[in-house]
Protein backbone atom coordinates (compact mmCIF):
# COMPACT_ATOMS: atom_id res chain seq x y z
CA UNK A 1 0.00 0.00 0.00
CA UNK A 2 0.75 3.02 -0.65
CA UNK A 3 3.68 2.56 -3.22
CA UNK A 4 1.49 3.14 -6.51
CA UNK A 5 -1.48 5.72 -6.58
CA UNK A 6 -5.06 5.39 -6.02
CA UNK A 7 -7.19 6.68 -8.21
CA UNK A 8 -10.65 6.92 -6.77
CA UNK A 9 -13.94 8.36 -7.65
CA UNK A 10 -15.31 10.99 -5.18
CA UNK A 11 -19.32 10.47 -5.64
CA UNK A 12 -21.27 13.88 -4.64
CA UNK A 13 -23.97 12.83 -2.27
CA UNK A 14 -25.86 15.55 -1.49
CA UNK A 15 -26.94 16.69 1.82
CA UNK A 16 -30.87 17.28 1.29
CA UNK A 17 -32.69 20.26 3.46
CA UNK A 18 -33.42 20.78 6.80
CA UNK A 19 -29.37 20.86 7.77
CA UNK A 20 -29.42 19.95 11.47
CA UNK A 21 -28.40 22.62 13.72
CA UNK A 22 -24.58 22.10 13.72
CA UNK A 23 -24.22 22.47 10.09
CA UNK A 24 -27.45 25.96 10.39
CA UNK A 25 -23.98 27.91 9.15
CA UNK A 26 -24.26 26.32 5.45
CA UNK A 27 -27.75 26.81 4.74
CA UNK A 28 -27.95 28.66 1.46
CA UNK A 29 -24.94 26.42 0.43
CA UNK A 30 -25.03 23.06 -1.76
CA UNK A 31 -23.06 20.05 0.81
CA UNK A 32 -22.15 17.22 -0.25
CA UNK A 33 -20.72 14.15 1.68
CA UNK A 34 -17.44 13.04 -0.59
CA UNK A 35 -17.24 9.66 -0.79
CA UNK A 36 -14.12 7.52 -2.43
CA UNK A 37 -14.57 4.78 -4.58
CA UNK A 38 -12.93 2.18 -6.54
CA UNK A 39 -15.75 1.01 -8.17
CA UNK A 40 -18.01 3.87 -9.93
CA UNK A 41 -20.12 1.46 -11.96
CA UNK A 42 -21.85 0.24 -8.61
CA UNK A 43 -23.14 3.30 -7.88
CA UNK A 44 -26.93 2.10 -8.75
CA UNK A 45 -26.77 -0.19 -5.43
CA UNK A 46 -26.54 2.24 -3.12
CA UNK A 47 -28.53 2.09 0.21
CA UNK A 48 -26.19 4.17 2.60
CA UNK A 49 -23.28 6.52 2.85
CA UNK A 50 -20.99 5.28 5.93
CA UNK A 51 -19.00 7.47 8.52
CA UNK A 52 -16.84 6.63 11.51
CA UNK A 53 -18.62 8.02 14.49
CA UNK A 54 -15.88 9.36 16.22
CA UNK A 55 -14.08 10.26 12.85
CA UNK A 56 -13.06 13.77 12.43
CA UNK A 57 -14.53 15.71 9.11
CA UNK A 58 -14.82 19.49 8.06
CA UNK A 59 -17.09 20.93 5.86
CA UNK A 60 -14.48 22.74 3.06
CA UNK A 61 -15.46 25.17 0.37
CA UNK A 62 -14.50 24.11 -2.87
CA UNK A 63 -16.17 27.04 -4.63
CA UNK A 64 -18.78 29.55 -4.17
CA UNK A 65 -21.82 27.34 -3.91
CA UNK A 66 -20.62 23.97 -3.00
CA UNK A 67 -19.24 22.28 0.20
CA UNK A 68 -17.56 19.23 0.49
CA UNK A 69 -17.81 17.12 3.53
CA UNK A 70 -14.62 14.96 4.46
CA UNK A 71 -11.56 14.41 6.42
CA UNK A 72 -9.31 17.51 6.43
CA UNK A 73 -6.19 15.15 4.85
CA UNK A 74 -8.43 14.32 1.94
CA UNK A 75 -9.39 18.10 1.26
CA UNK A 76 -6.12 19.29 1.65
CA UNK A 77 -5.16 16.48 -0.82
CA UNK A 78 -8.01 17.90 -3.20
CA UNK A 79 -6.87 21.25 -2.77
CA UNK A 80 -3.94 20.37 -4.64
CA UNK A 81 -5.60 18.48 -7.43
CA UNK A 82 -6.82 21.76 -8.95
CA UNK A 83 -10.62 21.26 -7.68
CA UNK A 84 -10.48 24.09 -5.05
CA UNK A 85 -10.72 28.12 -5.90
CA UNK A 86 -7.87 28.13 -2.91
CA UNK A 87 -5.67 25.59 -3.70
CA UNK A 88 -3.19 26.40 -0.82
CA UNK A 89 -6.03 26.01 2.04
CA UNK A 90 -9.43 24.84 2.01
CA UNK A 91 -11.83 26.78 4.14
CA UNK A 92 -13.28 24.64 6.78
CA UNK A 93 -16.83 26.03 7.38
CA UNK A 94 -17.11 23.61 10.42
CA UNK A 95 -15.68 21.37 12.25
CA UNK A 96 -18.12 18.02 12.31
CA UNK A 97 -17.65 14.63 13.60
CA UNK A 98 -19.30 11.28 12.22
CA UNK A 99 -21.65 11.34 14.95
CA UNK A 100 -23.11 14.78 13.79
CA UNK A 101 -23.16 13.18 10.08
CA UNK A 102 -25.29 10.51 11.31
CA UNK A 103 -28.89 10.61 9.58
CA UNK A 104 -28.32 13.22 7.25
CA UNK A 105 -30.74 12.38 4.21
CA UNK A 106 -28.38 12.30 1.24
CA UNK A 107 -29.69 12.39 -2.58
CA UNK A 108 -26.19 10.39 -4.24
CA UNK A 109 -25.95 10.13 -8.18
CA UNK A 110 -26.81 6.88 -10.16
CA UNK A 111 -28.91 5.29 -6.79
CA UNK A 112 -32.25 3.52 -7.32
CA UNK A 113 -32.97 4.43 -3.83
CA UNK A 114 -33.83 8.15 -4.17
CA UNK A 115 -33.10 9.26 -0.68
CA UNK A 116 -30.66 7.59 1.64
CA UNK A 117 -29.17 7.63 4.79
CA UNK A 118 -25.78 8.75 6.41
CA UNK A 119 -24.84 5.43 9.30
CA UNK A 120 -22.39 4.32 11.06
CA UNK A 121 -19.31 2.13 10.06
CA UNK A 122 -16.83 1.43 12.93
CA UNK A 123 -13.96 0.23 10.59
CA UNK A 124 -13.54 3.20 8.42
CA UNK A 125 -10.16 4.53 8.17
CA UNK A 126 -9.30 8.50 8.27
CA UNK A 127 -5.91 7.79 6.64
CA UNK A 128 -7.94 6.28 3.48
CA UNK A 129 -9.65 8.41 0.75
CA UNK A 130 -12.15 11.13 2.20
CA UNK A 131 -13.01 9.40 5.49
CA UNK A 132 -17.12 9.02 3.92
CA UNK A 133 -17.59 5.80 2.03
CA UNK A 134 -20.50 4.98 0.01
CA UNK A 135 -22.38 1.88 0.60
CA UNK A 136 -23.45 -1.04 -2.06
CA UNK A 137 -23.98 -4.26 0.19
CA UNK A 138 -24.95 -6.26 -3.25
CA UNK A 139 -20.74 -6.05 -3.92
CA UNK A 140 -19.11 -4.80 -1.13
CA UNK A 141 -18.42 -7.59 1.53
CA UNK A 142 -18.12 -4.35 4.66
CA UNK A 143 -21.23 -2.64 3.70
CA UNK A 144 -23.33 -6.00 3.74
CA UNK A 145 -22.25 -6.80 7.13
CA UNK A 146 -22.07 -3.01 8.60
CA UNK A 147 -25.62 -2.95 7.19
CA UNK A 148 -26.39 -6.50 8.37
CA UNK A 149 -25.14 -5.27 11.61
CA UNK A 150 -27.34 -2.31 12.11
CA UNK A 151 -29.63 -4.49 10.56
CA UNK A 152 -29.89 -6.64 13.03
CA UNK A 153 -28.99 -5.20 16.56
CA UNK A 154 -31.83 -2.70 17.76
CA UNK A 155 -28.98 -1.84 20.66
CA UNK A 156 -26.50 -0.93 18.06
CA UNK A 157 -29.08 1.03 16.81
CA UNK A 158 -29.66 2.56 19.64
CA UNK A 159 -26.00 3.35 20.58
CA UNK A 160 -25.99 5.39 17.52
CA UNK A 161 -29.06 6.85 17.45
CA UNK A 162 -30.01 5.45 13.91
CA UNK A 163 -33.88 5.28 13.44
CA UNK A 164 -35.45 2.47 12.49
CA UNK A 165 -36.61 3.89 8.76
CA UNK A 166 -33.59 5.10 7.98
CA UNK A 167 -32.44 1.42 8.09
CA UNK A 168 -34.99 -1.12 7.97
CA UNK A 169 -36.76 -0.51 4.79
CA UNK A 170 -33.40 -0.44 2.53
CA UNK A 171 -32.70 -4.04 0.74
CA UNK A 172 -29.84 -5.47 -1.38
CA UNK A 173 -30.23 -3.62 -4.93
CA UNK A 174 -28.87 -6.53 -7.49
CA UNK A 175 -26.34 -4.94 -9.73
CA UNK A 176 -23.85 -7.09 -11.25
CA UNK A 177 -23.80 -10.92 -11.76
CA UNK A 178 -21.36 -12.69 -11.64
CA UNK A 179 -21.24 -16.38 -12.64
CA UNK A 180 -20.47 -18.46 -9.58
CA UNK A 181 -21.82 -15.92 -6.94
CA UNK A 182 -25.22 -14.52 -8.72
CA UNK A 183 -26.11 -10.82 -8.25
CA UNK A 184 -25.47 -10.54 -4.69
CA UNK A 185 -22.23 -11.68 -4.73
CA UNK A 186 -21.15 -9.26 -1.10
CA UNK A 187 -24.03 -11.45 0.48
CA UNK A 188 -23.43 -14.81 -0.75
CA UNK A 189 -19.36 -14.38 0.01
CA UNK A 190 -19.90 -13.67 3.79
CA UNK A 191 -22.91 -16.26 4.23
CA UNK A 192 -20.72 -19.10 2.47
CA UNK A 193 -17.65 -17.60 5.17
CA UNK A 194 -19.74 -17.69 7.55
CA UNK A 195 -19.33 -13.92 8.53
CA UNK A 196 -20.14 -12.75 11.60
CA UNK A 197 -19.98 -9.04 12.03
CA UNK A 198 -18.06 -6.03 10.42
CA UNK A 199 -15.23 -6.45 13.04
CA UNK A 200 -14.22 -10.14 11.47
CA UNK A 201 -11.58 -8.24 9.08
CA UNK A 202 -9.61 -11.31 8.23
CA UNK A 203 -12.70 -13.42 6.54
CA UNK A 204 -13.69 -9.92 5.25
CA UNK A 205 -10.38 -9.43 3.70
CA UNK A 206 -10.71 -12.89 2.39
CA UNK A 207 -14.67 -12.34 1.26
CA UNK A 208 -13.23 -9.13 -0.18
CA UNK A 209 -10.29 -11.17 -2.10
CA UNK A 210 -13.07 -13.46 -3.68
CA UNK A 211 -15.45 -11.01 -5.30
CA UNK A 212 -13.24 -8.23 -5.99
CA UNK A 213 -11.48 -9.45 -9.18
CA UNK A 214 -14.50 -11.70 -10.15
CA UNK A 215 -16.64 -8.73 -10.27
CA UNK A 216 -14.11 -6.25 -12.40
CA UNK A 217 -13.50 -9.39 -14.90
CA UNK A 218 -16.52 -11.79 -15.04
CA UNK A 219 -19.23 -9.47 -13.59
CA UNK A 220 -21.87 -8.23 -16.15
CA UNK A 221 -24.07 -5.24 -15.50
CA UNK A 222 -27.69 -6.12 -14.94
CA UNK A 223 -29.44 -2.52 -14.41
CA UNK A 224 -29.06 0.62 -16.21
CA UNK A 225 -28.48 2.08 -19.38
CA UNK A 226 -25.64 -0.04 -20.19
CA UNK A 227 -27.49 -3.35 -18.27
CA UNK A 228 -26.01 -6.67 -20.52
CA UNK A 229 -22.45 -5.26 -20.72
CA UNK A 230 -19.04 -6.58 -19.07
CA UNK A 231 -18.23 -4.70 -16.06
CA UNK A 232 -14.82 -4.31 -17.32
CA UNK A 233 -16.13 -2.34 -20.29
CA UNK A 234 -18.56 0.35 -18.50
CA UNK A 235 -16.71 0.65 -15.71
CA UNK A 236 -14.58 3.85 -17.82
CA UNK A 237 -17.81 5.44 -19.39
CA UNK A 238 -19.81 5.42 -16.70
CA UNK A 239 -16.94 7.03 -14.36
CA UNK A 240 -16.70 9.61 -17.55
CA UNK A 241 -20.40 10.03 -17.68
CA UNK A 242 -20.46 10.92 -13.25
CA UNK A 243 -17.50 13.35 -14.26
CA UNK A 244 -19.16 14.99 -16.86
CA UNK A 245 -22.28 15.93 -15.32
CA UNK A 246 -20.47 17.07 -12.78
CA UNK A 247 -21.76 14.75 -10.18
CA UNK A 248 -18.12 13.16 -9.61
CA UNK A 249 -14.30 14.42 -9.91
CA UNK A 250 -11.04 12.16 -9.49
CA UNK A 251 -8.98 12.51 -6.65
CA UNK A 252 -5.84 10.38 -6.12
CA UNK A 253 -3.60 9.35 -3.29
B1 LIG B 1 -15.44 0.68 -2.54
P1 LIG B 1 -8.62 0.46 -1.09
CL1 LIG B 1 -19.20 -2.09 -4.52
N1 LIG B 1 -12.09 3.19 5.02
O1 LIG B 1 -16.57 1.43 -3.06
C1 LIG B 1 -12.56 1.98 4.66
N2 LIG B 1 -12.98 1.67 3.42
C2 LIG B 1 -12.93 2.66 2.50
C3 LIG B 1 -12.45 3.95 2.80
C4 LIG B 1 -12.04 4.21 4.13
N3 LIG B 1 -11.57 5.40 4.51
N4 LIG B 1 -12.53 4.71 1.69
C5 LIG B 1 -13.03 3.92 0.73
N5 LIG B 1 -13.29 2.68 1.20
C6 LIG B 1 -13.84 1.50 0.51
C7 LIG B 1 -17.69 0.56 -3.45
C8 LIG B 1 -17.06 -0.81 -3.46
C9 LIG B 1 -15.77 -0.78 -2.95
C10 LIG B 1 -17.60 -2.01 -3.93
C11 LIG B 1 -16.82 -3.14 -3.88
C12 LIG B 1 -15.54 -3.11 -3.35
C13 LIG B 1 -15.00 -1.91 -2.88
C14 LIG B 1 -18.82 0.69 -2.47
N6 LIG B 1 -18.42 0.70 -1.12
O2 LIG B 1 -13.74 -1.82 -2.36
O3 LIG B 1 -8.12 -0.06 0.21
C15 LIG B 1 -14.57 1.87 -0.75
O4 LIG B 1 -15.47 0.82 -1.10
C16 LIG B 1 -13.02 -3.01 -2.20
C17 LIG B 1 -11.59 -2.73 -1.85
O5 LIG B 1 -8.20 1.88 -1.38
C18 LIG B 1 -13.52 1.83 -1.86
O6 LIG B 1 -14.20 1.27 -3.00
O7 LIG B 1 -8.38 -0.49 -2.19
C19 LIG B 1 -12.47 0.89 -1.30
O8 LIG B 1 -12.75 0.70 0.09
C20 LIG B 1 -11.06 1.43 -1.43
O9 LIG B 1 -10.21 0.49 -0.85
Amino acid sequence: EGVQPQEYTIIKMEVLQPFPPKMAVLEGKRVFLAAATLRPETMYGQTNAWVLPDGKYGAFEINETEVFVLTERAALNLAYQKYSRVPERPTCLVELTGNDLIGLKLKSPLAFNDIIYALPMLTILTDKGTGIVTSVPSDAPDDYMALHDLKSKPALRAKYGVKDEWVLPFEIVPIIDIPGFGDRAAEKVCVDLKIKSQNEKDKLAEAKRLTYLRGFTDGTIVVGEFAGKKVQEVKPLIRSKLLETGEAIMYSE
